[in-house]
């Protein structure tokens, strides 16, 4: 049975993925970015809207369209984030860290706080997080990235004990190095240095990514995946890989 699927941050790297991945299997797609433009859409019916998922407001908006459109909410992909600079603490500004914790963390609670007392009433629904394996092992330079995707680990842990006997699954899906836009958006739009991130080695796709999300997302309603912790065979931590070409 076609399902009602909320992707954060559609239009691009692993949040498009997913949406092309649930589109495959038929489902009903409610797909938000700040780039609305880029959003594609595989099907007419599939709803998409400007989302800001920092803007209180916009979120408000994006949720009471989404469910006008498609009713309700069966699963939530809360993907939309992003990592801002590299700078260590000492050197840091602060407007960085605010952008990475209102987005990454705050962003994903308010997505959540609406999204969630629907899944409730109906006794069943899926809260998928994308994680990082940045919440497993922090480094130098990603001290309030790292904490904001550690940060989501907990989140996820309270909210599967606010939601027990409720029907409600929580799952993590925690990726090491994916090739998206992601590094081109932490260097700030440094095509040259966001390449070098994924010189001679092989990154995961988002497509690898939108798999283990659709696979948390397809089990019995009884079965809940925790965590999903996936990486490229030739990447054992954030900064250990091996670069032997592509
Ligand atoms: P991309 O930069 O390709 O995509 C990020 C998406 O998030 C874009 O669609 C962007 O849309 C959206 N987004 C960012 N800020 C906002 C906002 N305020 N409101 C709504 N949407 C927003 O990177 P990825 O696909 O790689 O990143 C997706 C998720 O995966 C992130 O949470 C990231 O932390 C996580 N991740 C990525 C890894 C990687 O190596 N690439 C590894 C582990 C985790 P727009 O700009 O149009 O708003
Ligand atoms: C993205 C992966 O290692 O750059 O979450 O933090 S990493």
């Amino acid at each position: 049975m076609s399902r009602h699927i909320v992707v954060t941050g559609a239009s691009s790297g692993i949040g498009a993925a997913c949406a092309r991945a649930f589109a495959r299997l038929g489902d009903r797609l409610s797909l938000g970015a700040r780039r609305v433009e880029r959003i594609e859409t595989a099907s007419p019916t599939d709803f998409r809207q400007a989302l800001d998922v920092t803007d209180p407001a916009s979120v408000a908006r994006f949720v009471e369209a989404a469910i006008a459109a498609h009713g309700p909410i069966d699963v939530l992909v809360n993907n939309a984030g992003l990592a801002r600079g590299t700078e260590t603490i000492a050197t840091a500004t602060g407007a960085a860290w605010r952008e990475m914790v209102e987005t990454n963390v705050l962003g994903l609670l308010e997505v959540t706080r609406h999204i969630l007392p629907g899944m409730v009433a109906a006794r069943r629904g899926h809260v998928v997080v994308i994680g990082s394996i940045a919440a497993h092992k922090a480094y130098a330079g990603g001290s309030v990235y790292c904490g904001s995707k550690r940060a989501l680990q907990s989140i996820c842990e309270a909210l599967r004990l606010e939601t027990l006997g409720q029907g409600i699954r929580v799952t993590s899906v925690d990726p090491g190095m994916v090739e998206t836009e992601f590094s081109l958006v932490r260097f700030r739009g440094d095509a040259e240095r966001a390449a070098k991130v994924y010189q001679d080695t092989r990154p995961l796709t988002a497509e690898d990514v939108a798999e283990c999300v659709v696979f948390a997302a397809t089990r019995p309603a009884h079965v809940n995946i925790d965590t999903i912790v996936v990486m490229p065979t030739d990447q054992a931590s954030p900064h250990h890989l091996h670069r032997g070409g592509r």
